[in-house]
Parts: structure tokens; C-alpha cells; sequence
């Protein structure tokens, strides 16, 4: 295929302009294996080609705009076309590019990034965060995860205490250790996974999970009491930590009943387990504060991080490290033979110092916290109204809600319907992307969005709503 229309010198390429879309499609097609992409439907018909973004937009290769209430994939927080960003990343690559930080060498922005983050990360219950370990993802953050949890205990003596607990429909990353920690089926379906010493709890769910008549805050109790029981069937000498999402993003936007996280955390106190918060979706802002542990009352030892710390212009993830932990490591464990080439790249860390100033410049997550963020939760509250909606909810800048049959019975669709999937697809028709996760619909808009931008985006999530409710009538299935 003469790829020559496709290939042209950045400087040509002007943003209004038309893309040869089929050309595209079909290069993309023959040579790029997608994540997550059946590619059997994808050659049929043809992927959708992003060609440019600005502030909460993005733009297709048919010139169609659209609303990104997904921040690209829960990761662009500043919002799209924020030049200090490219600049700091032009300056550090003109300065230094690359330069490794294993061999005891180190560069300036990934110290000052670590100094940052650290003077970020709130102390809780005297537990503070003085150390951070970077990556260049969320999974490899939760791979170091293992390794370093694994190695906390064998220092102290305790090498039987290895199994890691978390829940299902979980996700922290695709790597083989992300993926077994994760507790999506699909994923350990393929792969024999997950890999050995990784257990799993139910989720904090009210709405599938809990009993008839059971309140959101006995639900949280009684939900969060099953690390309890896992931990007994286990043997709590064998427990090394337990994961979890404050709040789970991809399995859904499932927000806990405010009695979840107290109680787990009394439960890992009480068995003496490390606890980590994969906070990949929820930190920088997402849920209005810098780390969501804080927003939840938890007292995590290790906190993992990726998306949000770079708005997604660069690949940085990261663990933050608390001190229960960095002291063992570092007083009694000599090397930790474990490190990525990418680990505290500059240019990353350049991007990312200019990104959280950007963000503490603009008062971005105070906003969130205070006034969109609210704002955005008043929304989702109305749309409980909806004929197709049974529940919505909001914390910070994620929702999600679920559309169901019989909203008076609760009454769910057959999922073989996929009629998220037919809503997903009305909302890019009218130039809204939302994700469908089953039948839950979801949403984490970028930062910056504004209160009339919430305006707009609910007036495209109402209108795709009601044009599925007319399809699902037309289709005599409502
Ligand atoms: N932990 C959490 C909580 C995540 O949300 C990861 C770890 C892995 O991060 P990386 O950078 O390795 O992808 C994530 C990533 C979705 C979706 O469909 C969500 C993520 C990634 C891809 C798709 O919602 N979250």
C-alpha cells in the first residue's frame, strides 16, 4: 500500500485537515494489534482515527468533534493542548533525554518530581510517604508492588507471608502480575492467571451484592468484613497485603458505602497486613484531592499511581512508598534487584513537575473538590429520575451510572442484549464519549471542565439516553 498520503512531515500536518480515513484504517488494520480489540470486528469496521484534542475535545479523521468525558482513558486531567506541558517536555529533551537512575545515578527532575510527591502525600495516623519508586505504568507499578511487598516480609523474618488479597472485577493492570491481582474474569481466562499467591474477595457493590433491604452503611460493614474472613480461611500469617482501588474505576465507577474503608482498614490493622491503595485512577484530583486515601480515611503503606501524574502527555506510574516500608527496605535490604530502564525518566518527571503546577496553579483539584466536583454529583443525581437509569452516582470527577428495564423492580437487561454498548454507540453518534462497562455507563471528565461544560455534557448524556430508550422501544425490548 503506498502509505505516502498518510506519512507527511509533522509541520504539513494542519489540524483541520481531512485525513484519507480508509487508508488509515486499513494500515491500522494490517499492522497494529490493539489492546483490548477484537480484531475480526476491527478490520470490519474500521477503527475510529483520533486525529487532535484541545482543552475537553477531541477530534476524528472525519472531522467530527467530541465531548471526551473519559479524559482520553481517566488520564488527561489538565485537559488537552496544555503547551506548558510540551515545552517541558521540548526542555528537558534538548538538556537531557534520558539518562539511567540505576548504578547510583540520578537526574534533577526525577528528584525534584520525588520531593514533590512526597510533599504532596498527606500523612495519615502518623504514616507518611517520604519515598516514591517510579515506573512507566500503573501494571508495573503494581508489579513492583509484589516484588517489594514480598521482599518487606522476607526481610522481617517472615517468608510464609505471601499471598496478596483483592477483590473481584478489580483492575490494576494487564502486565501478569497486574492482571492476577485484577479480578476481571476475562482476563485471567486468558493466560492461566492469576499467577500463584493472589486471592480474591467480592466487591463493594450495594447494588448487585447486597441483601434485600440492606443499608448502604451494613452493606459496607458487612462487605468489608470478608477480608476478615479471607484473611481467617488464609491464615493470617500467610497474609502479605491486601489492594484495592478507593474507588473502582474500571470495573464499573463502584463507589463504596462510607463504612467500607474504616472497617477494612481496622481489619488490616488488626492482622498487621500491608495495605495497598492503586490509586492509578483516583489520585491527582480525580477524586478532589491530590491521593484519594485521604479522601477515605486509609492508611495505606503503599500507594500506586500512573495517569493523572502526567495529564497522559508522557508514560510515568509510580508507587508512592511509606515509611513502614522504605525503612525495612532501605536499613536492612541492601539492593532491591528490581528496576525499569525508564525508571525516574527526566523527561517523564519533567512533564509531570510541569503538570502538578499547572494544576496547582489553576486550583484544579480544589475546584473539583469544591465546586465542580459537587456540582457534576447534583447532575448524576437527577439523572436517577431517567426511565432507563436505576442508580447514579458521583464522587469527584467520576460517575457512572446503570441503565436497567424496570427501574420501579430494579429489573436488569439480559446482558446478551449489550445495551451499553447501544448506548455507547449513541454517544459517539451525537459527539460524546462515555465508556459502557456491562450495562454500567461511566464517565471521568477532564479536570478543567468547566460547570457549563457539565451543562452541555448532561444535556448529550440525556439526549443519548432517551435515543436508547427509543431504540430499545423500537426493538419491542422496553
Ligand atoms: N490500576 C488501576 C486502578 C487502573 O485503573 C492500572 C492499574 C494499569 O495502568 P496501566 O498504565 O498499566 O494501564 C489501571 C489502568 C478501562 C481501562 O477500560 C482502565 C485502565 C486501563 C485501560 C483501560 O477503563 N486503567
Amino acid at each position: 500500500m503506498n502509505t505516502s498520503t498518510l506519512i507527511a512531515p509533522p509541520a504539513l500536518v494542519r489540524r483541520a485537515e481531512k485525513h484519507d480515513t480508509k487508508a488509515v484504517q486499513a494500515l491500522d488494520s494490517a499492522h497494529f494489534i490493539h489492546p483490548f480489540t477484537d480484531h475480526g470486528d476491527l478490520a470490519t469496521r474500521g477503527s475510529r482515527v483520533i486525529t487532535h484534542a484541545e482543552n475537553i475535545y477531541v477530534w476524528d479523521s472525519e472531522g467530527h468533534k467530541i465531548l471526551d468525558a473519559m479524559s482520553g482513558l481517566w488520564c488527561v486531567n489538565a485537559g488537552y493542548g496544555r503547551k506548558e506541558l510540551a515545552d517541558a517536555a521540548y526542555q528537558q529533551m534538548m538538556t537531557l533525554p534520558f539518562y539511567n537512575t540505576f548504578f547510583q545515578t540520578t537526574n534533577v527532575p526525577a528528584v525534584q518530581l520525588a520531593t514533590k510527591l512526597a510533599a504532596l502525600a498527606p500523612e495519615v495516623g502518623g504514616r507518611k510517604f517520604e519515598h516514591v519508586f517510579f515506573s512507566s505504568s500503573g501494571s508495573e507499578s503494581n508489579d513492583t508492588n509484589v516484588r517489594m511487598v514480598r521482599r518487606y516480609w522476607d526481610l522481617l523474618g517472615q517468608p510464609q507471608r505471601k499471598v496478596i488479597i483483592s477483590r473481584n472485577n478489580a483492575y490494576h493492570g494487564s502486565t501478569m502480575a497486574g492482571a492476577s491481582l485484577g479480578g476481571m474474569s476475562g482476563m485471567h481466562a486468558q493466560g492461566d492467571l492469576p499467577i500463584p499467591g493472589i486471592e480474591h474477595i467480592e466487591q463493594p457493590y450495594h447494588f448487585e451484592n447486597a441483601l434485600p433491604g440492606e443499608s448502604e452503611a451494613d452493606f459496607g460493614l458487612r462487605a468489608a468484613r470478608w477480608l476478615d474472613e479471607k484473611i481467617l480461611s488464609i491464615g493470617a500469617n500467610k497474609v502479605a497485603a491486601f489492594i484495592a482501588e478507593p474507588v473502582q474505576g474500571a470495573g464499573g465507577v463502584i463507589i463504596p458505602p462510607s463504612t467500607y474503608w474504616p472497617e477494612i482498614q481496622r481489619i488490616v490493622d488488626k492482622h498487621g497486613i500491608l495495605l495497598i491503595s492503586d490509586e492509578v485512577i483516583c489520585a491527582f484530583g480525580r477524586l478532589g484531592h491530590w491521593f484519594a486515601y485521604e479522601k477515605f480515611g486509609m492508611r495505606p503503606d503503599l500507594v500506586t499511581f500512573a495517569k493523572g501524574v502526567t495529564s497522559g502527555y508522557i508514560p510515568l506510574g509510580g508507587v508512592m512508598v511509606g515509611d513502614r516500608v522504605a525503612r525495612v527496605l532501605i536499613d536492612k535490604g541492601g539492593e532491591f534487584n528490581h528496576g525499569y530502564t525508564y525508571s525516574g525518566h527526566p523527561v517523564a518527571c519533567a512533564v509531570a513537575l510541569a503538570n502538578i503546577e499547572l494544576m496547582e496553579r489553576e486550583k484544579l483539584v480544589e475546584r473539583v473538590k469544591d465546586d465542580t466536583g459537587p456540582y457534576l454529583a447534583e447532575c448524576f443525581e437527577e439523572l436517577r429520575h431517567h426511565p432507563l437509569v436505576g442508580t447514579a452516582q458521583a464522587c469527584g470527577f467520576v460517575a457512572g451510572l446503570l441503565l436497567v428495564k424496570n427501574k420501579a423492580t430494579n429489573e436488569q437487561f439480559d446482558p446478551d442484549l449489550g445495551v451499553g454498548m447501544m448506548c455507547r454507540a449513541h454517544c459517539f453518534r451525537h459527539g460524546l464519549i462515555m465508556r459502557a462497562v456491562g450495562e454500567r455507563m461511566i464517565i471521568a471528565p477532564p479536570l478543567v471542565m468547566t460547570r457549563t461544560q457539565i451543562d452541555e455534557m448532561m444535556v448529550l448524556i440525556r439526549t443519548c439516553l432517551d435515543a436508547t430508550v427509543d431504540e430499545l422501544r423500537a426493538a419491542g425490548q422496553l
